[in-house]
């Protein structure tokens, strides 16, 4: 986990044989999501981290977005955008299912990861804009509050049941992320611990679990992630992972 992010003019690193490839960029909370999925479902891979500001030529040729995450399959085949290629690998190694086998449940799975972007865009206003509208804390603590009511619900300490689903790991790289709201606002918004009990709970079996140990970095290197990337447009990938 301690290569260098990969810039312009780096060769693409060649595949590794019974690997998946895995092109990422460690601050990156939707490539997080697949990483997620190979950890906790133990699936051999390597990854390659890629410099967003600078990057490598030949991503464009692998994701038509030039964005992580990208998936290279043995064969060479890719895939990319995180819940396809998350999907994907969940149903190319079926050991340690990661969906309810009901295809109701799992499709109301889907509607929730699908809800949480309503999570998601304001909690990226608040950061990379360091100011905060009512609207956008209210869309977060309103958006929270349903995946509290449907913790309760479920009566399980995960969503996924005694073990982290796909539900579960679809979100958690904002959780991992959400101390970032008051950091960067200066304290102007914070997620109260005690207002979301359940999820309180949840947060802390999440980050003892073996698999999300993997990718979870504590909150002060996602601060100078974002703190770099704004002060100077240059994100200092490597620095802060050192330090
Ligand atoms: N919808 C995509 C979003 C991926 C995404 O936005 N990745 C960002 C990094 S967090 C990226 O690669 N950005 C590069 C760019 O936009 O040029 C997914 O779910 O995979």
């Amino acid at each position: 986990m301690t290569s260098k992010h990969l810039s312009t003019g780096s060769p693409d690193p060649p595949l590794v044989p019974g690997k998946l490839r895995l092109y990422s960029m460690r601050f990156c909370p939707y490539a997080q999501r697949a990483q997620l999925v190979l950890d906790v479902k133990k699936i051999p891979y390597d990854v390659v981290w890629v410099n967003l500001t600078k990057k490598p030529e030949w991503l464009a040729q692998k994701n038509p977005l030039s964005k992580v995450p990208v998936l290279q399959l043995e064969e060479g085949s890719i895939l990319y955008e995180s819940l396809i290629v998350s999907d994907f690998l969940d149903e190319a190694f079926p050991e340690t299912p990661l969906y309810p086998s009901d295809p109701l449940l799992k499709a109301k799975d889907k509607l929730l990861v699908e809800r949480f972007n309503s999570v998601i865009l304001p909690f990226f206003k608040i950061v990379f804009s360091s100011t905060v509208q009512p609207e956008e804390s209210a869309a977060i603590l309103d958006g929270l509050e349903i995946f509290e009511k449907e913790l309760e619900k479920r009566g399980k300490p995960f969503f996924g049941g005694n073990r982290p689903g796909m539900l579960d790991l679809m979100i958690w790289p904002w959780f991992e992320r959400f101390e970032l709201l008051g950091i960067m606002s200066d304290e102007k918004f914070v997620i109260p611990r005690g207002r979301f009990l359940r999820l309180d709970k949840w947060e802390d079996d999440m980050k003892v679990d073996d698999g999300v140990r993997v990718s979870f970095l504590d909150v002060d290197k996602h601060a100078k992630y974002v703190q770099t990337r704004k002060a100077t447009g240059t994100p200092a990938y490597d620095s802060i992972l050192e330090s």
